[in-house]
């Protein structure tokens, strides 16, 4: 026997390859006018006001996230044949200037919107949220939409003397009126992590607030519920800020800022899902994944969840329809 039959290539993977597995890789469209949504990184944390290594999460992301499989047991979807998805790489952006990669950011997020895709975006730190938000607004043509932010913190910090961080980007919007505080729902908000008088904005501008332990205690889906009636009442559809700093570190250790009382992987997973299927949801940056904090890498498997929840939620929308 020829030696050369004993090798194949190689798809990184450590586990062998299955004929009869369809993968998130295999959905992939190489003309992104042809796709539904599209899913595009952002490598930068440079504006992260605590520990980096999210500038390292888009590529460990979809590593994890293309050997899934298209068939998603838990709703009974085949997103092969349903969803149509395009990655449109990354951002190039400017590690020593912030602006420039904002603008970028917002001008790629606001064609892809355009152009009729929804989105799923990769950070990088969540102060490029401001960015990303910012440019789904313009994609719109301006039209108000709703967010829904997962995060043990508000991020509404005063931005002093100018500086953008990962904790300014909501009171940015908020200020510029990019996005209205009726319209702002913040999921997951811990005790002992934000300020009393963030919190006091929060509630000048009309918040929607829930806190980790409300989570614990109410059904998930009387929160969603709650959630989407704030998100999509006078605005033309929502997005999805998710900060990974929202769960429990023994579901997501490697982020900036760990934050014990935090979320559980299923709650976190089980609501994207609810809130990817709405008919309104025009994307999600997932964002403060830090595969260098993460030392056995369940936060990266862990996002990569989360991102085929919104897939599947995407796909189980397009297949009702
Ligand atoms: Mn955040």
């Amino acid at each position: 026997m020829d030696w050369r039959s004993w090798l194949r290539p190689s798809d990184h993977s450590p586990v062998p390859p299955d004929p009869r597995d369809v993968r998130i890789a295999d959905l992939l469209q190489a003309d992104p006018s042809k796709a539904h949504v599209a899913l595009i990184g952002i490598p930068f944390d440079t504006t992260v006001i605590g520990r980096r290594g999210a500038r390292e999460a888009p590529g460990a992301i979809r590593r994890a996230l293309y050997r899934m499989t298209a068939f998603d047991l838990e709703s009974g979807v085949d997103l092969a044949g349903t969803l149509r998805l395009a990655d449109l790489g990354d951002i190039a952006v400017v590690h020593t200037d912030v602006h420039e990669t904002h603008r970028r950011v917002a001008a790629v997020a606001a064609e892809a919107v355009r152009q009729g895709l929804r989105l799923l975006i990769l950070g990088g730190d969540h102060g490029l949220s401001y960015a990303t938000i910012r440019g789904v607004v313009e994609g719109l043509g301006g039209q108000p939409i709703g967010v829904v932010q997962f995060d043990a913190h508000h991020d509404l910090r005063e931005p002093l003397e100018g500086e953008i961080t990962s904790g300014t980007p909501f009171r940015r919007l908020l200020e510029e009126g990019i996005l209205q505080g009726r319209h702002l729902a913040q999921i997951g908000l811990l005790g002992g992590r934000n300020s009393r008088a963030y919190h006091e904005v929060a509630r000048r501008y009309g918040v929607h607030m829930i806190p980790a332990g409300r989570v614990h205690q109410m059904d998930l889906e009387s929160i969603v519920r709650g959630m989407l009636e704030r998100v999509t009442s006078g605005t033309a559809g929502f997005w999805i800020s998710f900060d990974m700093d929202v769960f429990d570190p023994a579901y997501a250790p490697g982020v900036s800022a760990p934050s014990p009382g935090g979320l559980t992987a299923f709650q976190g997973l089980a609501m994207v899902r609810q809130l990817a299927a709405h008919p309104a949801c025009v994307g999600m940056d997932l964002m403060e994944t830090a595969p260098p904090l993460d030392p056995d890498g369940r936060t990266v498997a862990l996002a990569a969840a989360l991102a085929y929840r919104f897939l599947a939620g995407q796909g189980e929308l397009r297949q009702r329809s």
